[in-house]
């Protein structure tokens, strides 16, 4: 376990930019120079014994963050969780967990091979976290997984780290809605996730969201290197509730649409 949130999140930033080279270059384009504050990262596994979303999440109330929302996403079988920390400055985590027993025994055939690579106790392992896909892959495995689950695919290819981070964009100082923030993406050539549209959410549900596709990285299969989808960056306004303070809670249909950010389109 990590001492820190900050040192966990400082370790899981610098392992998501050797993988997402837009990530800097979205920091200049909206930050201008001046800090960019963080609204979430996001997390995925299976829940297998050892390595499930608790697993995971042990990580993170181990430095004081505490569970909040629940959400199910049945198409996609996956659940997932978010937590807050109670010092709000620091970023909320979402991690989600695919449901293996309602995937085909093919699947679950593959990612159990995968997962059995793992060293005893990995998950309690104080990089855990960031430790990537401690396995090897084939690539024709990876492309059974994505023809059943793109998410499963991006799990063998990348495994343990954040798959994004957020730019909140509450903080910004030069832009204020989120179309514009989009406009500026696209003029420099960012291309966005569109399922769902361009922006998932409302001010009515108190969450906006955009991302970006996600970058493409190379990934070593045990049949050769094959350039796939990395992580991606995305981009969240968020409004206040009657009692004045900022929603601070994640929207299940939005976050359908957010996952296809990986996909390999
Ligand atoms: C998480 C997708 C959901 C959000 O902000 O709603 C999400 C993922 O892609 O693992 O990040
Ligand atoms: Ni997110």
């Amino acid at each position: 376990m990590h001492q820190t949130p900050e040192s966990l999140f400082a370790a899981l930033w610098q392992q998501y930019l050797a993988v997402t080279p837009s990530a800097e270059k979205i920091h200049t384009l909206l930050g201008k120079g001046a800090e960019i504050i963080n609204d979430h990262i996001a997390l995925r596994t299976f829940n297998l014994p050892g390595i499930g979303l608790d697993a995971l999440a042990s990580h993170f109330l181990a430095v004081g963050y505490e569970a909040k929302g629940e959400y199910n996403f049945e198409q996609k079988k996956l659940y997932a969780r978010h937590f807050e920390h109670p010092n709000s400055e620091l970023p909320k985590v979402f991690i989600s967990e695919l449901l293996l027993e309602q995937c085909s025994t093919e699947l679950q055939k593959i990612v159990k091979g995968l997962v059995s690579q793992l060293p005893d106790n990995a998950a309690e392992q104080k990089e855990f976290l960031h430790s990537g896909a401690q396995w090897r892959c084939s690539n024709q495995d990876y492309q059974a997984l994505a023809a059943e689950s793109e998410y499963a695919a991006w799990m063998a290819a990348w495994g343990y780290r954040a798959n994004h981070f957020t730019v909140s964009v509450n903080h910004l100082a030069e832009f204020e809605t989120l179309e514009s923030v989009n406009e500026a993406l696209k003029t420099a050539g960012f291309a966005l996730n569109t399922s769902g549209g361009e922006i998932k959410g409302s001010p009515e549900v108190l969450l906006e969201q955009s991302s970006t596709m996600a970058d493409r990285a190379e990934v070593e299969f045990t049949d050769g290197v094959q350039v796939v989808p990395s992580c991606f960056y995305e981009f969240a306004r968020r409004y206040a509730m009657p009692d004045g303070n900022l929603y601070t809670g994640f929207v299940a249909a939005s976050a359908d649409k957010i996952f296809e950010s990986t996909d390999m389109r």
